[in-house]
């Protein structure tokens, strides 16, 4: 039985999953403000349990959800399931301290690099490892395995190389093969991939706003997938202190219990116990989309990695729109032959890591082929038909058109800007989009947002209407330092 005392309630809230950066070598990612990061020292880890509210929680629909989490007491970081992104750099020594406030033994483990072994009810494991392997890393709880880390206790270790290859360019990688190396290389390089190199930023101040810088180096993003079971996780919950859930049951219960015609919720204990949420670092829906880690956003010309990690139990597929992505390492192993694909099967406990090139949506007519920065064609209007300024300049609704009325009366203009090119990301193992057995639209989606093209001669930058500014701050602007910003004027030019 867990006290209830010690549960925090969690609320849903855009962008909460934050990072916690080791020693001093990542001083790029405390500077730039693409990454809600918070330097420290040593990882201080406490072991609770949360009340989650989920993103369909309100006032009819009681959507809360149990969970074991790891929590840091750094102030910068909220409570979150997962727990926080950790970021090094190999060689790096992480000294970590975990508390257990659970009634079972718990554990952090993090293959190949750190056991703390069981923790005892009220104990204090305190002990240093070297981030020995570049690359993502699931750190969770190995114990009573696979319940406690499915309950929660499960986040992202990510290692950046101390250097580069002699000679090469850096990969996200210790031993890149050739092939993974030479995409790397070829990034900024090549008449095929124009713009950055992974390892380049660009520091002159954002046409569209200059009080943000223009583009950060090592551009990463981290989806932690994961599945709940509100039925299942409180049941495990409600055990007697010390009793562990039968690890077969458990699975059992969240894989395949039978069908049920109405979902388990508040008002109804009889459903079933396999997840009713699917989350990516924590959030679904519009919370996922919006969330600072998850959608990767920037210009034709600048690619991004992006670290897939299912702690789940689940199988899912998470497929990209507008680019094909090069999986260039799977579970560690960094990809002899690295596919270019725009959808990979993600099983429990896999890592994947999609590169995405960030070359120009090839579903723009082009004369010579995918991608290139070729002249534009023209359309009959005379403008060229990328970038695409007739539908950048285009608002639907129009502007000035008046639909809603707020509730003193006065009216809503609900124009929206055609501007920057949005495409999503969801995940094509379809029945795991939904929340509660609902809308294909609160689960595992995402977006890429092309935010202008450096290869077009000045440098384009596409125009941001109120809300993709919004976006764009929360993906790119929310670092220690975060203050919000006003949006941009209407109509602000391109360039
Ligand atoms: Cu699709």
């Amino acid at each position: 039985m867990k006290t209830v005392n010690r549960r925090e309630f969690l609320k849903y809230a855009a962008g909460g999953i934050a990072t916690l950066v080791i020693g001093s070598k990542l001083g790029w990612v405390l500077k730039s403000p693409a990454y809600a990061a918070a330097q420290v020292q040593s990882l201080d880890f406490h072991i609770g349990d949360a009340i989650k509210h989920m993103h369909t929680h309100n006032a009819t629909n009681d959507a809360r959800c149990y969970f074991w989490i790891y929590r840091s007491f750094n102030p910068f970081y909220l409570p979150e399931c997962p727990g926080p992104i950790i970021m090094a750099t190999k060689g790096d020594t992480i000294n970590i301290s975990v508390t257990n406030d659970l009634d079972e033994p718990h554990a952090f483990y993090v293959p190949g690099m750190y056991d703390s072994g069981p923790i005892a009810p009220g104990q204090t494991v305190t002990g240093s490892f070297t981030a020995s392997l570049a690359g993502a890393h699931m750190y969770y709880d190995n114990l009573n395995e696979p319940v406690n880390r499915v309950m929660g206790l499960h986040g992202a270790l990510i290692v950046l190389p101390d250097a580069a290859a002699s000679g090469h360019k850096y990969t996200p990688y210790d031993s890149p093969t050739s092939n993974v190396q030479k995409i790397y290389d070829d990034f900024g390089s090549t008449t095929h991939f124009p713009g950055l190199s992974w390892e380049q930023g660009d520091s002159s101040p954002w046409a569209m706003d200059p009080a943000m810088p223009n583009t950060p180096p090592f551009r990463s993003y981290v989806w932690i997938l994961h599945q709940a079971s509100p039925k299942l996780f409180k049941e495990v919950g409600s055990l007697p202190a010390g009793q562990l859930y039968n690890p077969q049951q458990f699975m059992d219960r969240f894989l395949k219990d039978p069908f049920q015609p109405h979902a388990y919720h508040a008002d109804n204990p009889n459903g079933n116990s396999i997840p009713q949420y699917f989350t990516i670092n924590g959030q679904s829906g519009f919370f996922s989309h919006f969330s600072p880690w998850v959608t990767p956003i920037g210009r034709v010309g600048e690619p991004v990695v992006v670290h897939i990690l299912n702690a789940g139990l689940w199988t899912h597929s998470m497929h990209l729109h507008a680019n094909h992505m090069y999986v260039t390492s799977v579970n560690g192993e960094v990809q002899a032959n690295p596919i270019w694909v725009d959808v990979f099967t993600v099983h429990p406990m896999d890592r994947v890591d999609y590169t995405v090139p960030f070359m120009r949506p090839p579903d723009f007519p082009n004369g010579r082929g995918i991608g290139m920065p070729d002249a534009p064609l023209i359309t009959v209007k005379g403008s060229a038909v990328y970038p695409c300024v007739e539908e950048f300049d285009r608002h639907m609704p129009d502007v000035g058109k008046l639909v809603l009325k707020r509730s003193d009366g006065s009216s809503v203009d609900c124009h929206q800007r055609m501007s920057p090119l949005c495409y999503p990301m969801h995940d094509h193992s379809e029945p795991s989009q939904t929340s509660q057995g609902g809308n294909y639209n609160t689960g595992l989606i995402s977006g890429i947002y092309f935010t202008g093209d450096r290869n077009t001669p000045g440098a384009f930058d596409f125009p941001m209407d109120e809300d993709f500014h919004m976006a764009y701050q929360n993906i790119r602007g929310r670092g220690v330092n975060y203050t919000e910003r006003a949006a941009p004027p209407l109509g602000e030019p391109h360039h």
